[in-house]
C-alpha cells in the first residue's frame, strides 16, 4: 500500500502521520521523522482520526434552508444575498468568521476575502478564544508572539518545567515526551493527569495565578535569586516591576491563592537553581480577564530569571489549534494583516494592497473582536449576513445561548463546514467542505515551524475546498482570486514578506525536504529561524520589556446565590466543541456524556451522590450534567468540560482590555442535584 505523508488534523502538536488508503480501508501510521510526535506517538484522537473521513454524518451536497441545491445555485444565492446587504446597509453588514484550524492558504485567502472582496473590516476568529492573552504579552515583552520561540526538542535539556495553567498529559500527550528529563511545576486548581506526573503541584482559586505569579517573583526578588546580569544586558524595566512587587508579600498571596507560602518557596528556588527552566502558560492561566496581565506576570518572572533567549531555557505559550499559530498571522484577525502585520501600520498597508492590486486607502481598518462581533449580530448598527468557516460558536463562544440568539437574528448566516455542527444547523446556507487529508495546505505547529499537509485520498463527491468556496464567492462579486493551494501559498509568501511572519523563503519542496521550516525565513537560502531570541529581541533596542501589572479579581466573583467557582477544559476523548469527535464511536464510548466534576465535600453538602444528574446554574443560563466526584478538585470549584453544548451557557463574556479574551476559566454558579 502506497502511503501519503500529513499531519494529524487536530491540535497545534501537528503530530506526523502517514495515510494509506486500499479498498474502503483507510490506514493511520505515525510518522518518526516530525520531531513533534518523535518516536512516532499519537494520542487516541490521532489514531481515531480515519474515521473523520469515512463518517455517515459528513455533509455531502450543499444545502439551501435545509434543502439540498447544486453549488451554483448555493453560491449564486449567497452572493446575490450579500451585494444586496452591502448596497443596503453598507459592507460592514457583511462579516466574516474564521478558525485557527484552518491552513494558512484559507487563512489568507479569507482575509483577502473580507478585505478585497467585501471590503468589509468585520473579520474575526476563534484563535481570539484561544491564545490571544499570550500573544498580546508576548508582544509586549518580546516585540513578537512566536508561541514557543524554540523547537519542542529542546524540552528535552530542561531540568525544570513549570507548567501554568495547562494539562498537556490529556490536551497533547505526545508533548509530555519532550518532559520526561525534567521536574515538573504545575500550577492548575485540578490534580489533572500532567499534575500528577509533577514534581510540585500548586492549586490556586480559579482566577487567582496573576496574584500567584506576582508572589513568586516577590520571592525570587528577596531570596535574591534574580539573574542581575541577564535582567541589565538584555531587558528593560525591571526597577518598575520590582516596585509594584511590594505589595504582594508572600502571606498575602497565599490569602489570594490558597497556595501555602512554602510551596512557592520550593517553586521558585526549582526554577532558579535549574541550571536549564522553562515557563510554559496554557489556556487556564490565559482565558481570563486579566489574562494579559497574567501572561505579563509569568513573563515577567521568566525574565527575572534570565530565561528567554538563553539556550535551553526559555517562556513559551502552548498553542492549541491545529494552526492556532498560522492562523494568528496571516489577516484572518481584525487588527492584522498578513505576515502578522497591523492592519494600522501605513507602510503594512501599502504592503500588502501593492499585492493585492488595490489602493491601500481601500482597505478597510481594525473590526470588532471575535465576541464583540458575534455579540454585535443582527443588532442595529450590526452585521446582517455572516460567512463563517471552521468554528462552532454555538458551542464555544461564551454566554452561548446569547450568541445563538444573535446567529439567529441575521438575514443571512452561511456556513462551511464538514459536518452538520450545532451552528451550521442555524445556518440559511450550508457549504460542505473537504477537510486535511482530503486537501494540500500549511500548517504551522506550536513551535512555529510550517509544515506541508498534503492529499492523500479523494474527497466524496459533492463536496469542495473552501479555497475553491472563497475564490467562488470572490468570483461573484467580481474578483479573481487564486483557489490552488500552492498558488494561494506563493502569494501568501509574497503579501507576508518584511513581515514579523516571513514566509517570503519558505516553499512547498523545502517543507517537505527539511520536515517544515521555521519563520521568519526572509529568503529562499535562509536557514528559518529556530530560536529568534538568542541574539537579541525584536523591540526597537534589542531588549525585552518588564511590563508592571496588578492582580484582579474575577469579574464575577463567588456570593451567597452564586457560591461556587466553576471553571471549564477539556478531556483527551474530544476536541474542542466536539463536532468533530462526538461522530467517532471510541471516542464518545471513551467519553460519553458531559459532567460535572465536584469534590466529596461539596458533592456532601449538595447531597449529591456520583452518578446524579446535577443543574448547575450561572447569572447567564443553566444546564445539567452527570455528578462525578473526586478530590482532584478544589472544594470551592467545580469543573465542566465545554466538549458538549451547554457548559458555555454558563460562562462569562468579561472581555481581557488588551486581548479580548473573555473569561472561560472562572464564573460564579449554583450547584443542585436535579430531583
Ligand atoms: N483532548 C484535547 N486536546 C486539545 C484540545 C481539545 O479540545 N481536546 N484543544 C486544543 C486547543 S485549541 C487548546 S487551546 C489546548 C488547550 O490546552 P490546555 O490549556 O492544556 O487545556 P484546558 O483544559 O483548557 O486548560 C488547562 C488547565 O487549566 C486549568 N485551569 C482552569 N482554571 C484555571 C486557573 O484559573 N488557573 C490555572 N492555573 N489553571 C486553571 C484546568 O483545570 C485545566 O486542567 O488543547 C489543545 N488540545
Ligand atoms: N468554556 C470554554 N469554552 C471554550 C474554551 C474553554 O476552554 N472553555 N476554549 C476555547 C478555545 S481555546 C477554542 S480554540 C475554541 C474552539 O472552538 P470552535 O471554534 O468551536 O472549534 P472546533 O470545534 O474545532 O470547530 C471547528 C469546526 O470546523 C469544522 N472543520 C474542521 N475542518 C474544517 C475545514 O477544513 N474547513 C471548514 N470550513 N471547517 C472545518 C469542524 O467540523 C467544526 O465544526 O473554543 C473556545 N471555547
Ligand atoms: S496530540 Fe494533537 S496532533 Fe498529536 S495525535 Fe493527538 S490531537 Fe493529533
Ligand atoms: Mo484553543
Amino acid at each position: 500500500m502506497t502511503t501519503v505523508d500529513t499531519h494529524c488534523p487536530y491540535c497545534a502538536l501537528q503530530c506526523g502521520m502517514a495515510i494509506g488508503a486500499e479498498g474502503t480501508e483507510i490506514t493511520i501510521t505515525p510518522r518518526a521523522d516530525v520531531p513533534a510526535n518523535a518516536g512516532g506517538a499519537l494520542c487516541q484522537k490521532g489514531w481515531t482520526a480515519a474515521e473523520l473521513l469515512t463518517n455517515g454524518e459528513r455533509l455531502t451536497g450543499p444545502l439551501l434552508h435545509g434543502n439540498p441545491v447544486s453549488w451554483e445555485e448555493a453560491l449564486d444565492h449567497v452572493a446575490a444575498r450579500l451585494i444586496a446587504l452591502r448596497d443596503e446597509h453598507g459592507p460592514d453588514a457583511v462579516a466574516v468568521f474564521g478558525g485557527g484550524g484552518l491552513t494558512n492558504e484559507k487563512a489568507y485567502l479569507l482575509g483577502k476575502l473580507a478585505r478585497v472582496a467585501l471590503g468589509t473590516s468585520q473579520i474575526d476568529y476563534n484563535g481570539r478564544f484561544c491564545m490571544s492573552s499570550a500573544a498580546a504579552a508576548s508582544i509586549r515583552a518580546f516585540g513578537m508572539d512566536r508561541g514557543m520561540p524554540f523547537p519542542v526538542t529542546d524540552l528535552a535539556g530542561a531540568d525544570v518545567v513549570l507548567l501554568a495553567g495547562a494539562n498537556p498529559a490529556e490536551t497533547m500527550p505526545p508533548f509530555v515526551r519532550h518532559l520526561e528529563g525534567a521536574r515538573l511545576v504545575v500550577i492548575d486548581p485540578r490534580r489533572t493527569a500532567t499534575a500528577r506526573l509533577a514534581l510540585l503541584h500548586l492549586r490556586p482559586a480559579p482566577g487567582t495565578d496573576l496574584a500567584l505569579a506576582l508572589g513568586l517573583l516577590h520571592l525570587a526578588v528577596a531570596e535574591d535569586l534574580v539573574d542581575a546580569s541577564y535582567v541589565a544586558a538584555r531587558t528593560t524595566g525591571f526597577e518598575a516591576v520590582r516596585t509594584s512587587l511590594a505589595s504582594w508579600w508572600p502571606e498575602r498571596v497565599e490569602r489570594v491563592t490558597g497556595v501555602p507560602v512554602q510551596r512557592m518557596r520550593e517553586a521558585v528556588r526549582a526554577l532558579a537553581f535549574a541550571r536549564n527552566a522553562y515557563v510554559l502558560t496554557g489556556r487556564g492561566a490565559e482565558q481570563h480577564a486579566k489574562g494579559t496581565d497574567t501572561v505579563s506576570a509569568f513573563v515577567n518572572l521568566a525574565l527575572a530569571l534570565g530565561l528567554p533567549g538563553r539556550p535551553g531555557s526559555g517562556y513559551g505559550c502552548l498553542t492549541g489549534q491545529g494552526n492556532g499559530q498560522g492562523g494568528r498571522e496571516h489577516g484572518q484577525k481584525a487588527d492584522q494583516l498578513p505576515g502578522y502585520r497591523r492592519i494600522d501600520d501605513p507602510a503594512a498597508r501599502e504592503h500588502v494592497a501593492g499585492v493585492w492590486g488595490v489602493r491601500p486607502e481601500d482597505l478597510p481598518g481594525p473590526g470588532r473582536s471575535a465576541y464583540e462581533l458575534l455579540d454585535a449580530l443582527g443588532t442595529p448598527g450590526g452585521p446582517r449576513a455572516m460567512l463563517l468557516f471552521g468554528s462552532n460558536p454555538v458551542v464555544s463562544a461564551p454566554d452561548s445561548s446569547r450568541i445563538a440568539a444573535r446567529l439567529r437574528a441575521l438575514d443571512l448566516l452561511v456556513v462551511c463546514d464538514v459536518v452538520m455542527s450545532e451552528t451550521a444547523a442555524l445556518a440559511d446556507v450550508v457549504l460542505p467542505v473537504t477537510q486535511w487529508a482530503e486537501e494540500t495546505g500549511t500548517m504551522t505547529n506550536l513551535e512555529g515551524r510550517v509544515l506541508l499537509r498534503r492529499r492523500a485520498l479523494a474527497p466524496p463527491p459533492g463536496v469542495r475546498g473552501d479555497l475553491e468556496v472563497i475564490a467562488g464567492l470572490a468570483r461573484r462579486l467580481g474578483h479573481d482570486f487564486a483557489d490552488d493551494p500552492a498558488e494561494v501559498f506563493e502569494e501568501l509568501r509574497r503579501a507576508s514578506a518584511g513581515g514579523t511572519a516571513d514566509y517570503a523563503g519558505i516553499t512547498y519542496e523545502r517543507i517537505a525536504g527539511e520536515t517544515g521550516v521555521f519563520w521568519p525565513c526572509p529568503e529562499p537560502g535562509h536557514a528559518g529561524t529556530p530560536r529568534p531570541f538568542l541574539d537579541s529581541f525584536p523591540t526597537p533596542d534589542g531588549r525585552a520589556r518588564f511590563v508592571p501589572v496588578e492582580h484582579r479579581p474575577p469579574a464575577e466573583e463567588v456570593d451567597d446565590d452564586y457560591p461556587v467557582h466553576l471553571t471549564t477544559g477539556r478531556v483527551l476523548a474530544h476536541y474542542q466543541s466536539g463536532a468533530q469527535t462526538r461522530r467517532i464511536a471510541s471516542l464518545t464510548a471513551a467519553s460519553p456524556h458531559p459532567y460535572v466534576e465536584l469534590h466529596p465535600d461539596l458533592a456532601e453538602r449538595l447531597a449529591i451522590e456520583a452518578g446524579d444528574l446535577v443543574r448547575v446554574t450561572s447569572r447567564r443560563g443553566t444546564d445539567e450534567a452527570v455528578a462525578r466526584i473526586s478530590d482532584a478538585i478544589r472544594s470551592d470549584t467545580v469543573f465542566m468540560p465545554f466538549h458538549w453544548e451547554g457548559a458555555n451557557r454558563l460562562t462569562n463574556p468579561a472581555l481581557d482590555p488588551a486581548s479580548r479574551m473573555p473569561e472561560f476559566k472562572v464564573c460564579a454558579v449554583r450547584v443542585e442535584r436535579v430531583s
